[in-house]
């Protein structure tokens, strides 16, 4: 039987989904409209499951936890990574959306710059990640010290600090980075993938009192898997729908 969460989604309508604005894992348009493959795969789950409509609820990674546990949102889907941590504080979902990590630089610029133990050893390098992230704690934990250690709110913002010299190195997942050189084609940038950092693989997130919800949705999630939905979504939105496959929840959370 479904849960009274579900229910309750489905007399209001739509769901609430905590996002952090990051293509092409979020996308939000000129006209407000929420995509990008992370609130598209959702969308397509929940219309499965009779809840027709989505309304996004902005804000920085950092946030987006915090935020669904003060209930200003109903589930996270926004490539949130599933890292042992966080599976101590949300209900992931199964495995979705998986990414490498990188860094990006002016090209020509620190051409050794491999991993963030190296950005930790060169004293005159700042580094720039996501606001909350994992590769802020990453590089964290590598020894960068907070001084050298800059949150960026969004992707133009970082952008635009390591064109000014404010950051030497932005730090986010690879299809972040593609897709922000691209955008910034005439200037030139160049794109290492973090060495020592295993593949990266989000899922969507519930209230840890949400597992019936989050049952539920596994359940359609794999539906999905199978009859070519998820895979046709991914691919709009240049990921490989491979790589999820690879992985598991428990895994992911460190529990095996
Ligand atoms: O889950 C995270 O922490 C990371 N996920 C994405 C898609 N981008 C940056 C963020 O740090």
């Amino acid at each position: 039987s479904d849960s009274p969460q579900l229910e309750a989604l489905r007399k209001r309508g739509y769901v609430r989904l905590g996002l952090s604005n990051e293509p092409p894992w979020t996308v939000i348009d000129a006209e407000g409209r929420t995509g990008g493959a992370g609130p598209d795969l959702t969308r397509a789950v929940f219309q499965r499951m009779g809840v027709r409509e989505l309304a996004g609820v902005l804000s920085t990674f950092g946030a987006l936890i915090p935020g669904l546990l003060a209930r200003r949102s109903d589930a996270i889907s926004s490539g949130l990574f599933i890292r042992p941590g966080r599976c101590q504080a949300v209900a992931f979902s199964e495995p979705d959306l998986c990414d490498r990590e990188a860094l990006l630089m002016k090209m020509g610029d620190h051409p050794t710059l491999r991993t963030y133990r190296d950005v930790a050893a060169d004293a005159s390098v700042r580094i720039g990640v996501p606001a909350g992230g994992t590769e802020q704690r990453e590089a964290q934990a590598a020894g960068v010290p907070a001084d050298r250690l800059l949150p960026v709110p969004d992707g133009p913002s970082g952008m635009i600090m390591l064109r000014a010299g404010r950051i030497q190195v932005y730090s986010l997942p690879a299809s972040s980075a593609q897709h922000l050189a691209d955008l910034w084609q005439g200037q030139k940038f160049s794109l290492v993938l973090v060495g020592g950092t295993p593949v990266m693989c989000a899922g969507t997130a519930f209230r840890p009192d949400a597992t019936a919800l989050r049952n539920a949705y596994d359940r359609v999630l794999a539906t999905l898997k199978s009859d070519g939905t998820y895979d046709r979504i991914l691919r709009a939105h240049g990921f490989d729908p491979g790589l999820a496959r690879g992985h598991t929840r428990r895994e992911l959370c460190g529990e095996e």
